[in-house]
Formats: C-alpha cells, structure tokens, sequence
C-alpha cells in the first residue's frame, strides 16, 4: 500500500477517523503523570504475575501438566532493564551484537539489503507493516516477532537471559539520558545521538493517520556511545518522518542502504504519551481488544498516539521514526516487550476472554484499507525467514498457555 501525496492522506484519515470512533472522549492532555499512577501500575503487574502463576498447572492442586507444559519450574521471567545486573545487561547486548554480525538467512532476491541476521527481522517487519499494525494481528504479531527475537538470542548467539523490556514510565520520570537503559555507559542500549541544534517539529500521523506536530529531542545525529555506537543500519528508510514534516524513503528500504543509527531522545513525547498515568488508563479503561489496541497505538483524529507510537518517537531518530523500519533500533525490542506487558496485564484482568476469539479485533490490512478479512484465533501470522514456522493467532494469546511460557517481572 502506498500513499503518494498529503492530499490522499487527508482524505484517508478523515475516512479512517470516522470509521475508528474512539468510545469516550478525553485528551491526552489531560493525563499528567502521578505518584499513585505508579502505585497502581505496580499493583497491576503484581496481579498479573499472580494471575499467571495460578493459571500454570502445578499451581492448581491435582492437576500436573503434561510433559514439557508451562509450569511454575521452566516459566521464564523478563525483566525490566535497570533491574539487570551489569554483566546480564552486557550479556544481553553483546547477543545483539553477535546476531548482527551473523549472516542472514534472506534471500538477497527478496530483500537485497538484508546481511545479517539481526536485518532478517527488520526485513520481515518493513515487508509486512501494511499488514501487522491497526490489525487484528498487531499485538499477536509483535508477540511473536519479540519472542522469536528472544529466542535467536539465546539459540544462535548463546545468550541466557530473557527479553528486557524498556518501562516508559520510569524513564518519564528520571529523563531518559539518565535512564539505565540509555545512558550511553558500556552497560546501557546506547545513548542519545549526537545534538543537532534547532530542529523544527515532528509530524507524526501519516498512512492514513492524521497528522500533527510533536515536538523533536535532544539528539537528532549518530548515537556515539555505548554497544551500538559503531552499528551499521543496513535497510530503510521507508517512511522516516524528519524534523519540519519532510519524509525520507529509499524505494521500498529493501535495498543496501548502510549508515549509522540515529537517535533523537525526546523527553516530552516519554512524558506525554507514555507515563505512568497513560500506561495506567490504557489497562484499566479499555473493556475490549478493539479499545485497549486503539488506545496503544492511538485513536486517529484525538492527537494522541498512544504509548506504542509514544515510545516509538520517545526514540526518535532512524529508524525510530519509521513505522516500517523501527527494529533496526535494537531499542524496539525492549519497547516491544513492554508493549506485550501491557497487554499480558491488561489480558490478566479477564484471561479467559481476553486470550480468546474475544480478544481479537481487526482485519488483516491497516485501517482495514484496502477492507480485507477478520482476524481470527486461525489467523496465521509468518515472520517469513527471520524465524520460525508460521505459527495461528489461538497460540499465540497467551504467554503461557500456548507454547510460550514466560511472563514479567
Ligand atoms: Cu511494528
């Protein structure tokens, strides 16, 4: 799908908002972050582990659980990433590093671009976007795409760890360049870029979103620092959204396209569309999929984009910009294991409808443009030669009851 001029996208996004009602009306400048906000998030993910680990076989008295099944021994915890100790958090990016210094399993017919395996994900993501976002599909896919990702770590590049996620709330509220996860130091995910002064605003929206301004950040050039200050981003850019409302695209950034990782940490997007309060609002308020999703990736046409595209242009940079790109930042899978999160919260609250045909809303394409089917429990979602088999939408709802068994600490 491709969409060529601002006018098509006016158009789309008036169609799209219309047809996208968001079901109560308030801004998201209403939402200001707050102690007790923090408070409850914490209570929220204390009931979802305790959820979880009742819902695990060994846990319910008489019931052991087949040969190989989830339970309380073999469950995988991830955890945030300034609860890592130094030489786990090391262990974690020297894997990034190692499958990014692997060959890639793509064939260069299909993405030229691809060297690495760590490009087979960015790959795969940049030949879906139009089909994996405003989907039924969207948060199973990401689901599997990070845990797949996880598990390449561990099984190609001998890591032992589990998937840190990156909590938005937190960095809301120290700033991010001091933030464990983004400080720049040997043991962070790499800082900032380097500062680029005067940089008029952002506008996000676009694929028949609609569009406005956000404000750029404190970085905006190479990131210089840290594990990923000599990484080369091999694809893209596809729709990279640039400071003054300019996009860059190289064709369909399936091309060889090597040059540095870029970020611009902005604060203001963390504090204003990822804190504790947004996080909290986003499991609490929603009674359905079709609300809970909207709100993450953010209603068109309030302004607001979520914590999903909140944490995305809290990034900022190539690709953190680029909805089609963005896992060439090897920040969005720390951002995407807290996206997951979120929903493992929210679907704690009422498991057995939430993990099933229930808590699937969507069709198969963007907006449902052009209108495609409904996402069902046999929906089947391919991450083509990144890994794995193609694997339906009925096992990938839940963390643990599927063949995933992990869930967060
Ligand atoms: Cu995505």
């Amino acid at each position: 799908m491709r969409f060529s001029s601002h006018a098509t996208l006016g158009l789309l996004a008036a169609t799209v908002s219309n047809a996208f009602p968001r079901p109560y009306d308030e801004s998201p400048e209403m939402i200001s972050p707050s102690g007790d906000d923090a408070e409850t998030l914490a209570q929220l993910a204390t009931y979802a582990q305790d959820v979880t680990n009742s819902n695990l076989p060994d846990a319910k008295r008489g019931l052991k659980g087949k040969p190989g099944s989830c339970n309380l021994r073999n469950l995988s915890v991830r955890r945030e990433w300034g609860t890592l100790s130094k030489p786990e958090r090391k262990a974690y990016t020297n894997a990034v590093l190692c499958l990014q210094n692997k060959q890639s399993r793509t064939p260069s017919s299909l993405i030229p671009g691809a060297k690495s395996r760590f490009d087979d994900w960015v790959g795969t993501h940049i030949n879906q976007t139009t089909t994996i976002h405003y989907t039924g599909t969207f948060l199973a896919w990401h689901r599997y795409f990070t845990w797949e990702y996880e598990q390449a770590l561990r099984n190609e590049c001998g890591y032992n760890g589990t998937q840190p996620y990156w909590d938005w709330s937190k960095t809301a509220n120290t700033s991010l360049e001091t933030s464990p996860i983004f400080d720049g130091s040997e043991y962070s995910i790499s800082g900032n870029g380097e500062f680029i002064p005067d940089k008029p605003d952002i506008i996000v929206g676009g694929q028949g979103l609609p569009e406005f301004p956000i404000p750029a950040g404190s970085g905006g050039g190479c990131v210089t620092s840290g594990p990923f200050k000599n990484m080369t981003l091999n694809l893209g850019p596809v729709q990279l959204s640039l400071p003054g409302g300019k996009t860059e695209s190289n064709g369909d950034g399936l091309g060889y396209n090597p040059r540095c990782l870029k970020r611009d940490l902005t604060n203001e997007v963390n504090r204003r569309f990822a804190n504790a309060t947004s996080v909290v609002r986003n499991i609490l308020l929603p009674k359905d999929v079709y609300d809970f999703q909207m709100t993450l990736q953010g209603y068109p046409g309030t302004n607001d984009i979520g914590v999903h595209g909140g944490g995305h242009f809290t990034l900022g940079g190539d690709p953190g910009r680029d909805l089609f790109v963005s896992p060439g930042d090897p920040a969005f899978y720390l951002h995407h294991s807290m996206i997951d999160r979120v929903w493992w919260m929210w679907q704690s609250l009422d498991v057995e409808k939430r993990t099933s045909a229930e808590g699937i809303s969507g069709t198969g394409t963007f907006m449902n443009q052009p209108p495609s089917a409904n996402t069902t429990l046999d929906t089947e979602i391919d991450l083509g030669f990144a890994a794995g088999k193609p694997i339906k939408m009925r096992d990938l709802m839940s963390t643990t009851a599927g063949p995933f068994c992990y869930t967060y600490l």
